[in-house]
């Protein structure tokens, strides 16, 4: 991965996405003043975005995998997903009440979340090895919130703005992985007691575990690795489905049980 931006640019475009995220403010997508913006750059910006929050004590719980279903990743011209942090205090408890007034244009999507029990790394991560790593499995609704205008982005974009990562909500019951079959778990989302998506775990890379291992080697290219501990949510199952005060939101997952949230 190759960097065009400079040290200030990056910096200059670091401020535009965390001001653009703690005012919940739509900004016009990166490229559009850096049409040369490589996805080195997207993710030298995310990076210097975590340390930044980081520096101000803010913990990091994990990680977050997006993009990981095929029809996502065709439409966007890709094949590797983006990747994006996940901070302690971007969680929510189980069927709380959300604010969207500091959020730009809320979606939840369903996802599969692994806790980790042993570091993973290097570029050949494999399916066996995420599973051989994973402590336990959590049903999980992520609330992704980009920061672009009208939702135009493009990856080199979405990856600078942590990959729309926003809040994140666990629940349900937590399984082993080995008591589960990861590749065909079912899930229905309902918004207001009405079915809005349904779908299987198959969606995300035929597997999710398949989205772990490829977050490895992604973390491997970028010099890092994933530790013992981490809680990392592998890619939405459904499509995104967009919410609004009032909005009450279930994902009813196979074997795993439900996790619900509120938006106000
Ligand atoms: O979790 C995701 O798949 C986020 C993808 C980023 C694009 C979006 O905001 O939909
Ligand atoms: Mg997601």
């Amino acid at each position: 991965m190759s960097l065009t931006l400079s040290r200030d640019d990056i910096k200059l475009l670091t401020d535009r996405i965390e001001a653009a995220q703690l005012n919940a403010k739509a900004i016009p997508k990166l490229t559009d003043d850096y049409p040369a913006m490589t996805l080195a750059d997207g993710y030298a910006v995310q990076l210097e975005l975590r340390r930044r929050w980081v520096e101000q004590g803010r913990r990091q719980a994990g990680w977050k995998v997006g993009l990981t279903s095929k029809a996502k990743m065709i439409q966007m011209g890709v094949n590797v997903p983006s990747i994006g942090f996940l901070l302690a205090d971007m969680a929510r408890p189980e069927n709380s009440a959300v604010r969207t007034d500091d959020l730009v244009h809320p979606r939840v999507e369903c996802e599969v979340a692994f806790v980790t029990k042993a570091r993973l790394a290097g570029p050949h991560c494999t399916r066996e090895d995420v599973l051989a790593a994973t402590d336990f499995i959590l049903p999980a609704i992520e609330i992704i919130d980009s920061r672009f205008a009208g939702f135009k982005f493009d990856l080199q974009s979405v990856v600078a703005d942590n990959g729309s990562s926003a809040r994140y909500v666990a629940g349900g019951r937590a399984r082993y992985a080995h008591e589960l079959d990861l590749g065909t778990l079912g899930v229905v989302m309902e918004k207001n007691g009405e079915t809005v998506a349904m779908a299987a775990s198959a969606a995300v890379m035929g597997h999710p575990a398949d989205a772990i291992a490829l977050l490895v080697k992604v973390l491997d290219e970028l010099g890092e690795d994933l530790p013992a501990g981490s809680f990392v949510m592998s890619g939405g199952i459904t499509e995104a489905i967009a919410v609004k005060p009032g909005d009450h939101v279930i994902a009813r997952y196979q074997e795993l049980g439900s996790v619900s949230v509120r938006f106000v």
